[in-house]
């Protein structure tokens, strides 16, 4: 084999163990990694059911580009001029046209399925344990525990912040949102001024915050660590700068950061007007 081939067979066998590795469950880092190619890894049962869709299109899709490539060759090598100087003058095949219409109808019908399955499964939220109201503004976020009844703003540290905490740039916050580990968190959205969006791609959510509306989501993440996450609608100048830093700890950690927490932020403000309206 001449050594350039070489050097290429082993530059593609190291991309697909790569590749493999990255399948296989890396470590999650909550964050997006240099050079990564896939999905950020799963840490709760919405993500990883995501990734299973994921990778069904992505074998259904590289069957079918495969199967095309196929054809082209075949189309290219046998019905070349050379090879065939005397065309057919076919111009309709019916058993092939009823083919080519049945057989597509049937791969997405085999995509809706799981589709509709993980649609009903990231919509139907199971029994909260935690509930945090996100309420997007131009351009940070503020987060209510109201349960516990206290408030407080996540603001995007600075380039130099961010440095001298070993946060990672444009995604490390002033204040983290805690959360307990395998606890189904409920995530009320709803925007002050303009429509954002409270996305981390590592819970497999993102939901839009509309002003005037609350929007729910949820998750439940089976991993402890700090998990990042941007604004995902353009909201204006400073969009890129309102990230999200979700910190899932143990039951006990979170028990003694919510004494910590009622005290330190302020309590929440019910305007009387919609407390009567609610009541
Ligand atoms: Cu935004």
């Amino acid at each position: 084999m001449p050594s350039i081939f070489r050097a290429n067979a082993l530059a593609g066998a190291a991309m697909m163990s790569l590749l493999a590795a990255t399948a296989a469950g890396a470590v999650p880092t909550g964050k997006p990694e240099p050079w990564q190619m896939d999905f950020q890894p799963a840490v709760t049962p919405v993500m990883e059911n995501i990734e299973d869709f994921h990778r069904l299109l992505l074998y259904i899709i590289t069957a079918i580009s495969l199967f095309v490539l196929a054809l082209l060759l075949w189309i290219m090598v046998r019905y070349n001029r050379r090879a065939n100087p005397t065309p057919s003058r076919t111009a309709h095949n019916t058993t092939l046209e009823v083919m080519w219409t049945i057989v597509p109808v049937i791969i997405l019908v085999i995509i809706a399925i799981p589709s509709f399955k993980l649609l009903y499964y990231e919509a139907d939220m199971p029994k909260p344990d935690l509930t945090i109201k996100a309420i997007g503004k131009q351009w940070f976020w503020s987060y209510e525990y109201p349960k516990t009844n206290f408030t407080f703003d996540s603001l995007g540290l600075s380039e130099g912040d961010a440095m001298k905490r070993h946060e990672p740039r444009l995604l490390g916050v002033d204040n983290v949102i805690v959360v307990p580990i395998n606890k189904v968190v409920e995530v009320v959205t709803t925007g002050a001024d303009v429509i954002h969006s409270w996305a981390v791609p590592a819970f497999g959510v993102k939901m839009d915050a509309v002003p005037g509306r609350l929007n729910t989501t949820w998750f439940k993440a089976t991993q402890l660590g700090t998990f990042y996450g941007q604004c995902s609608e353009l909201c204006g100048a400073r969009h890129a700068f309102m990230p999200i830093e979700v910190k899932v700890v143990n039951q006990g950690d979170f028990a003694t950061w919510l004494a910590g927490a009622k005290k330190k932020f302020a309590a929440i403000q019910t305007d009387t007007r919609v407390a009567a309206l609610t009541k």
